[in-house]
């Protein structure tokens, strides 16, 4: 049986699938290329059997071929942030055991120390040239794993989130289905792609459906707008941060300009926000800006999409709106009994979306599931006049900045090896344009008094971990803010910043 993304591509073989890198490609191209790609991959085996594959690919026809390729022979596909630190990555990479890595060929350079000391196979993506060599590809069941993403908790290390390919067809069919995605549509994909919003919403749906995807190499607010006033991309999905950056630049061109691109974007099937809560301010301005009501959505590494604002109807500013289909939502008290309509509880979930474990770390499974089944999320929520509000998170350490989901443990963990630092204490604080600013309390080490430097401990920090976990802000204290346990009390913290 053919993987399911396979079947529905070839629905659709003569159609545009991708634009990057100056040129259109066919989802039979990709069909095409990807299979022959696999061939190399398995290098004369008949199987990876779940192998870990990871990879280090550019946004654009190369990332998609590479994913399609690992899932057809036979592996788990593990993508790697092109933006990460050679820490950061070899984490993944030791994490993960991986023995396969495919590359664009300028991230060699940043993963060479780690190649030499592994006995890892390399193969860099461009250099592969399409034969025609007949193929023989594995069969897969959809129950097999096909991907991990890295996601930051409650621990001080980011943890591997496993899902199968029922997992993610589960994730991306109700997606197409609520959101009326079809082959005439085309998107931009603006995202990272090493999590959930980029892989699934944008490059798993669109796919699915047969349309289009143009890929941009970062993100550029010019850029965006450039490719919407050609007038053929017809939705976007980015996070709160990147609105609030559009409509920043919009705002600094002149009138004349901003009526033309409120002309194109009127023109838009839908443009869709997530990741992080959407301020209702920036909803606002959006819609002044571009005719449009974003549709915000709740989402996570572990489910992808669960709780959505509707597509035809109303799209309620500050609500996540109701429980996509498929998707089985509960608001539950500490001891995870449901809570009554209109009291708040945390959300747990259940459905052929949630993912099936952390990768080998059976303790963090079992403990997030409840006895019976259920995903804990950690995130607050309350329901009002029918529609879903997120109020919040049960854990003061975990940081949504720019859409990214950031460990204060693991920042902390990191700085507390700095020269000069005795004791710190990380936090986010309220921002407009980054949801939360990660901020740092530090204590100096005594005798090394006035030896703080926060540019250096700022360059430092970046080869260590990805550059958005980086705090923004530093404050020297004596101490840092305790319980009479002894513990730090964070929500104090928080306050030295105001
Ligand atoms: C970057 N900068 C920051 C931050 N990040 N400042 C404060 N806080 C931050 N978090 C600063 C840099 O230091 C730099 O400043 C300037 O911004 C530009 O940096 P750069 O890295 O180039 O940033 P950017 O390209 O403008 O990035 C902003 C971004 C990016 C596009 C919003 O953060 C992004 O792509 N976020 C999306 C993440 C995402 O996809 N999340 C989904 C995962 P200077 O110039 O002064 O040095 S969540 C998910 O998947 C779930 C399932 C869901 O619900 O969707
Ligand atoms: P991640 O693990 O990176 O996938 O991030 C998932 C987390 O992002 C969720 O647990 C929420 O805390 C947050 N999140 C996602 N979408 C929204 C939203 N629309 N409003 C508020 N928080 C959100």
């Amino acid at each position: 049986m053919m993987l399911p993304f396979l079947v529905q591509a070839n629905n659709y073989k003569n159609s545009t699938a991708i634009y990057s890198d100056g040129r259109a490609f066919t989802y039979q191209e990709l069909i095409n290329q990807s299979e022959q790609l696999a061939n190399i991959i398995l290098n004369g085996g008949k199987d990876l059997n779940e192998a870990r594959v990871a990879f280090m690919v550019n946004p654009g026809f190369d990332y998609v071929q590479s994913l399609w390729a690992i899932w057809q022979a036979g592996g788990v596909a593990v993508p790697l942030c092109i933006t990460h630190p050679l820490p950061s990555l070899a984490y993944v990479l030791d994490d993960t055991t991986a023995d396969i890595l495919m590359l664009s060929a300028e991230y060699l350079p940043i993963l060479e120390p780690y190649i030499q000391e592994h006995a890892i196979r390399v193969i860099i993506v461009e250099s592969f040239n399409a034969t025609n060599t007949i193929t023989n590809l594995p069969e897969i069941n959809t129950s097999r794993k096909a991907l991990i993403l890295y996601t930051s908790g409650t621990t001080n290390k980011p943890k591997g989130v496993v899902t199968t390919h029922e997992n993610i067809e589960a994730q991306i069919t109700t997606l197409v289905s609520s959101w009326e995605w079809s082959s005439s549509d085309h998107v931009i994909c603006v995202l990272p792609l090493h999590h959930v919003h980029g892989i699934i919403n944008v490059i798993g749906c669109s796919m699915w459906a047969g349309a289009t995807c143009t890929f941009i190499s970062h993100f550029s607010a010019s850029s965006i707008f450039e490719l919407f006033a050609e007038g053929r991309i017809n939705v976007f999905m980015a996070v709160p941060t990147i609105y609030f950056k559009l409509i920043a630049f919009l705002e600094t061109l002149p009138q004349e300009k901003r009526d033309q691109l409120k002309a194109v974007m009127q023109q838009f099937r839908l443009m869709v926000c997530g990741s992080a809560a959407l301020p209702v301010s920036v909803m606002e301005k959006w819609e002044a800006l571009s005719g449009q009501i974003l549709l915000e959505r709740y989402g996570m590494t572990e489910l992808g999409m669960a709780i959505s604002n509707p597509y035809t109807g109303e799209r309620r500013p500050g609500y996540v709106g109701l429980p996509l289909p498929g998707v089985s939502i509960k608001l539950v008290n500490e001891t995870y009994e449901e809570v009554n309509l209109g009291e708040p509880g945390e959300i747990i979930v259940k459905g052929k979306n949630v993912f099936v474990e952390y990768w080998q770390k059976p303790e963090a499974t079992t403990e997030t599931f409840t006895k019976d089944g259920w995903f804990k999320t950690g995130d607050i929520a309350i329901v009002e006049n029918g529609y879903y509000r997120i109020m919040g998170r049960n854990s003061v350490d975990i940081i949504k900045s720019g859409g990214y989901k950031i460990s204060a443990l693991e920042i902390e963990e990191v700085l507390r090896e700095f020269d000069a630092i005795d004791d710190c204490a990380v936090v986010g604080i309220k921002d407009d344009e980054w949801g939360e600013l990660i901020v740092a309390a530090i204590v100096v080490i005594p005798e090394k008094q006035g030896l703080f430097d926060e540019k250096e401990v700022s360059d430092w920090i970046v080869q260590k971990m990805a550059s958005y976990k980086k705090p923004r802000k530093y404050l020297i204290v004596n101490d840092l803010p305790r319980n009479a346990m002894g513990k730090v009390v964070k929500n104090d913290v928080k306050k030295l910043f105001e």
